[in-house]
Order: C-alpha cells, then structure tokens, then sequence
C-alpha cells in the first residue's frame, strides 16, 4: 500500500513539493517585470494584517524587483514614455523567486517560480519554450492592450504574437493534457480603456476573444476544457500613465507614446495583486483535489496543514469577478474548496 502511494506521489504530475511554476509568455516590452514588480508592491499592502502571510522573494529577485521599481518610478516623473513591444531580446531567460509563508523561515510556505524569457525565443528556441510549457502549472500571457485595440489591432501580432503562441501550444497538445493549468490573460498599459469604464461591454474584453480565438478555441477542446482554467485578469501596474499615441520612427515601425494623467502623477498600481489569489486558488484546488483523491496518510506528504491552507484560502478565495476579470473556462478548478 505505502509503495502505491509513493508510486502515485512520484507519477502524478500535478503541484508537487508546494511548488508552482509559472511561465511568463510576452514580447521583450510588455510589461512581465513591471507586473511582478507591481505584484509584489501590492501584496503587502492589501493582504489583512492579521493574516500571517507575507510574499517574500529571494536575494536575486528583490534585487532586480527593487531597481525595475526605481526605473518605473522614474518613468512617472518623465512627461513621456516611449516604448516599442517587439519580438526582439537576446538576452537570457530569467527566474524570479518567491515564496509565501508566515516568514522565511517557515516551512509551510509555497513556492512561485516566475520564468521569463525573451520574446525572440517563439522563434529561435522553441523547443526550450515547448519544454518549460510542460512542465508549467501556470501560464500568463501579458497582453499589451493599447496594440491590441488601436489601429484596429495591426500591431496585434507584433506586438502580442497570438498565432504564434497558439502554434506552439498546438504542438505539445498530447503533454499539455497530462495536468490541470491555469492561464492568466492579463491585459497591461491599459489605462486609458479602463478610467471611468463601468459599462457592462468591455472593448478589452472583446478584442481579446476575437485576437486570441484559435488559442482560446484550442483550451475548449473535449481533452483540455475540464483541464484548463482560462482567466483575463486585467491590471495597471503604473496607474497614473495612460497611452497617447503612435508614431513612427524612420523605417515605420510603431513606438507608442504614454503620458501621465495629470501633474502630479504617482506610481499607483491597482489591482496587482489579483493575479497571485488566482494563482494561490488554483493551486489550493490543486492541493485539494489530489488529497481528496488518496488515502489520508499520503497527506503527510505535502506540507500544506489545514491551517496554513486556510490561511492562504483567506487571501486567495476573494478574487475579483467582474467586467476586468473574467473567467472564461474551469471554473470548478478555481473553486474547491468545501474540503476545507
Ligand atoms: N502605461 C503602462 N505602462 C506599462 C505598464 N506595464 C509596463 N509598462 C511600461 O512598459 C515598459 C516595459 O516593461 P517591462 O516590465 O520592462 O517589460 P518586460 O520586458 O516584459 O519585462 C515599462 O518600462 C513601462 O514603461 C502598464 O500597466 N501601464
Ligand atoms: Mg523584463
């Protein structure tokens, strides 16, 4: 019996050792460093201080977290910014460390590993893209909004790469159904389409399921519906910067022009935080799904108990739903939780 269960523990390929992967796949530009830096900025202000839980990155990463965030904040004194999202990057992908626990030297904690990797890597190492979307639980797509809206979208592709993410995970299909996913849609640079945006039609919304449909399409197959959880999450992870416009440099190619809101604008991220309490759901209903499905004993195997799972549940289980944050498939992969 002990030998069954140690042989499912090591066959079952869902969230093992309290560790979630999670692979970030955007252009060079979009916004994946500025997000976790935002994250991060955001956790410790909104999670309740009575609830023993901190986000708490490595050396390494509160290092690069803390010179992006001085970057940014830069920015904002700027009254332009000027950014071009392509396909380009050279340089070396990337792992971003976190763990969340009572404190660093807790052992109940949870693992997150941002991976993120330059855009040219769609084209040039795909089968090292293939591999890390293997063994990922967690998918997030930044999607620059204002390529994706303006213009009617003739930048999309450029800029956000659809199809080409589409084909990549066409092309591991038979891997990808081995375990449960989550993928995290989250439209950036969005200001502008947001401020004052309380009608139930959501243009973001909208041009992400007509841009991104084959992908979207692919996720609703029999195999991967029950699988695949889907969510457009969408954030701010400046706040007072919105897009102004496109202009063109000499060979034609876009460079879009932000501006602040008005004089006295501040780095504000809104909404930062959400994207973890997704990513904390999904995980705690992972956790929970396994155990449920094995013998007591093998709880000993995961360092989770009771009370740091309720703990996390707290922080996690009241992520936003409305308009800006929609759950397009796996609801039930989000929401198990009556085991607790
Ligand atoms: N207006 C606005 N600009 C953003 C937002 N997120 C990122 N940016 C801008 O995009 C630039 C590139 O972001 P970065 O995080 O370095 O992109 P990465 O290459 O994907 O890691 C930043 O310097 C910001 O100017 C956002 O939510 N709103
Ligand atoms: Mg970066």
């Amino acid at each position: 019996m002990f030998k069954k269960i140690l042989r499912y523990v090591f066959d079952n390929p869902g969230i093992k050792k309290n560790r979630i992967n999670i692979l970030m796949i955007g252009n060079s530009g979009v916004g994946k460093t500025s997000t976790l830096t935002a994250m991060y900025d955001r956790f410790n202000r909104v999670v309740d201080k009575n609830l023993e839980l901190q986000l708490i990155p490595d050396d390494q990463t509160a290092n690069k977290l803390s010179i992006k965030l001085k970057e940014l904040k830069r920015q904002i004194g700027s009254d332009f910014i000027r950014a071009k999202p392509t396909l380009s990057g050279t340089s070396y992908h990337n792992d971003f460390r976190f763990i969340v626990a009572k404190d660093e030297d807790s052992s109940k904690r949870i693992e997150l590993i941002f991976r993120d990797f330059p855009g040219g890597y769609l084209e040039s190492e795909r089968q090292k893209v293939k591999n890390w979307i293997k063994e990922s639980d967690v998918i997030v797509i930044p999607i620059d909004t204002p390529a994706l809206l303006e213009e009617g979208g003739i930048y999309n592709e450029e800029a956000n790469s659809p199809e080409k993410i589409y084909d990549i995970f066409r092309s591991v299909k038979g891997s990808f159904e081995l375990k449960n996913r989550l993928i995290l849609l989250v439209p950036l640079k969005s200001e502008k389409y947001l401020s004052g945006n309380l009608y139930y039609t959501n243009n973001i919304r909208d041009a992400i399921e007509r841009e991104f449909a084959n992908l979207l399409d692919f996720f609703q197959i029999s195999s991967l519906k029950h699988k695949v959880a889907v969510v457009m999450t969408t954030i701010q992870t400046l706040g007072d910067i919105k897009f102004s416009m496109i202009e063109k440099n000499q060979d034609g190619k876009p460079i879009f022009i932000y501006k602040k809101k008005d004089f006295g604008a501040k780095y504000s991220p809104k909404d930062t935080e959400q994207p973890l309490k997704y990513i904390l759901a999904f995980a705690i209903a992972e956790v929970l799904s396994q155990r449920s499905k094995l013998n007591s004993k093998i709880t000993d195997f995961f360092e989770f108990d009771k009370e740091f799972l309720e703990t996390l549940d707290t922080f996690a289980n009241d992520f936003k739903q409305d308009h800006n944050f929609v759950i397009f498939q796996g609801k039930e992969l989000l929401k198990q939780r009556e085991i607790l």
